[in-house]
């Protein structure tokens, strides 16, 4: 387990000699210490970050030679699949399965911006068509310059994956910043991006809080983008500290995703992606459809049979096989998630199971699943996101309704739809105000396809070719002929 800095190709302490505890979440034991970055520290890594782009050629080197290293690194993390996927588990507490899959996706985040990083050879600009023959234009994408990007704990590895790849594709360098509770395979990135010879200063990372090491990203003027996936409160202050300088922001900040399901549903298939909507990661995802809306029809037997489903799903620690709900990653999350239900309870509504601690677990942060009925539609349950494995269900009668009460939220992250009827899927499909749908199912997330929120659940979209333009200005070069 590495627990220093990353900072201009070295590993180094931070500036005050100060660490930070790594907590596994299944046993609440401290299992290992990190440097935690100051301000200072911060700073020669946004120095080193501004020389690799200004001075050292990263921008420049083609697009096929950017490519090479973002393949090595896609190597370098299918080579420790195994070994980085068990840090995710006792840094996260997600079942290793989960932390699996999360790594070889992460893998093929590198592999799928190399790819779009060739592309840009190819392509290098686009013909403008002028009113004017006098002239003629073109534009040309240039990367954007150093990137400081600061991920939650949900997906620790992914989420800078998805920040890094495309980043380091587009030419940028980057200063990432990992969740101060979820570091390790943000550093274990570090290691492989050394042993694929990234040159200095291409990606630093700065372990730490965000109030200190997180902070100093957002203020520093020599940082021209931020790219925040986290909570909407910090987004609002990433907006503020960007807003200052005009830096360039991505965001996406979460959601209260809604999963409408008619009455002509298939109910077995329906309880199945609605648990997987909202159980999987232990609920903790920010696409999680956590308002599910049945129609009159199933309700009674749709929810009869996810109570007794979701009774059924095994607890336990992430690293035994066969348990598919860890624990919530941390002492403030549990107690975050355990307060929501309790105030969805004062205000009315009702625990159709789950809501407590799980039997025979007296340590580590496990938490039943749990499914809520009769949550008054102003309650805090209903409207908040609260990012565990919690689900609020409710009966609805048309189509009409089932659309009014989903897209009557502040939040338009995700949302999902089932349905035998093709053409209404489809027309329901249209009329959710919201950046990603699905239709039949719930969560399968495509690293070629646009992620990203309407409404306050974010700015800008990750992921596909989207992802690129995020780290991309566009310059207009135009001659008089
Ligand atoms: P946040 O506080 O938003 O944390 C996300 C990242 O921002 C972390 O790296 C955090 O650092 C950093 N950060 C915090 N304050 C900062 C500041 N002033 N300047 C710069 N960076 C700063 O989320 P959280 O506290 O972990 O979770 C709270 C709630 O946010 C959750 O309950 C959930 O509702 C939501 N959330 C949403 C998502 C997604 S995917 N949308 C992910 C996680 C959480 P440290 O954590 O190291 O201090």
């Amino acid at each position: 387990m590495r627990s220093e800095l990353y900072i201009d190709g070295t590993w180094r302490p931070s500036s005050d000699g100060r660490t930070f505890e790594v907590v596994d979440p299944a046993s609440e034991e401290v299992i290992h210490r990190i440097a935690a970055a100051t301000a200072e520290d911060v700073d020669l890594a946004v120095r080193a970050a501004r020389r690799a782009f200004d001075r050292d050629g990263w921008p420049q080197k083609t697009g096929a030679e950017r490519a090479r290293y973002l393949r090595a690194i896609a190597a370098g993390i299918r080579a420790r699949q195994a070994e980085i996927a068990r840090l995710e588990t006792i840094d996260n507490g997600k079942p290793l399965p989960e932390a699996d899959w999360d790594v070889a996706d992460a893998a093929g985040c590198f592999d799928f911006y190399a790819s779009l990083a060739e592309q840009l050879d190819d392509d290098p600009e686009e013909t403008i068509a002028l009113a004017d023959d006098r002239f003629t234009s073109r534009a040309v994408k240039e990367p954007i310059g150093v990137a400081g990007a600061i991920i939650p704990w949900n997906y620790p590895l992914l989420m800078a994956s998805w920040k890094v790849a495309p980043a380091l594709a587009a030419g940028c360098t980057v200063v990432l910043k990992p969740a101060e509770v979820t570091s390790l395979t943000a550093l274990e990135l570090a290691a492989v991006a050394e042993e694929a010879g990234l040159p200095p200063g291409v990606l630093n990372v700065v372990t730490g809080s965000g109030t200190v090491a997180g902070q100093a990203i957002i203020d520093h003027r020599d940082v021209d983008k931020l790219a925040f996936t986290g909570s909407g409160p910090v987004g609002s202050k990433i907006m503020a500290a960007a807003a200052r300088d005009i830096k360039r922001v991505s965001l996406e900040l979460g959601g209260k995703s809604p999963f409408v399901v008619f009455a002509d549903s298939d109910i077995d298939k329906a309880v199945e992606w609605i648990m997987f909507g909202i159980f999987w990661n232990q609920g903790q995802v920010c696409s999680a459809t956590s308002r599910v809306l049945v129609q009159e029809g199933i309700y009674a037997k749709l929810l009869a049979r996810l109570v007794t489903e979701t009774d059924r799903i095994r607890i336990g620690n992430g690293l035994d096989e066969g348990v598919l709900l860890g624990p919530l990653v941390s002492k403030k999350q549990h107690e975050q998630v355990v307060a929501a239900i309790e105030a969805a309870k004062a205000a009315g509504a009702t625990v159709a199971c789950g809501g407590t601690r799980p039997e025979g677990f007296d340590r580590g942060y496990y938490l039943r699943p749990t499914v809520l009925t009769d949550v008054p539609l102003d309650s805090a349950a209903w409207v908040e996101e609260i990012f565990g494995p919690v689900v609020c269900v409710r009966p609805f009668g048309t189509e009409e309704e089932a659309i009014a009460l989903a897209n009557d939220s502040r939040f338009g992250l995700a949302a999902a739809v089932m349905s035998a009827d093709d053409a209404r899927a489809e027309r329901v499909a249209k009329a959710f105000r919201a950046g990603i749908v699905w239709i039949n199912c719930s969560q399968p997330t495509f690293t070629e396809a646009p992620w990203g929120g309407y409404k306050q659940s974010g700015i800008g979209r990750e992921l596909g070719r989207w992802g690129l333009d995020n780290y991309l200005e566009v310059k207009q070069i135009t001659r008089y002929v």
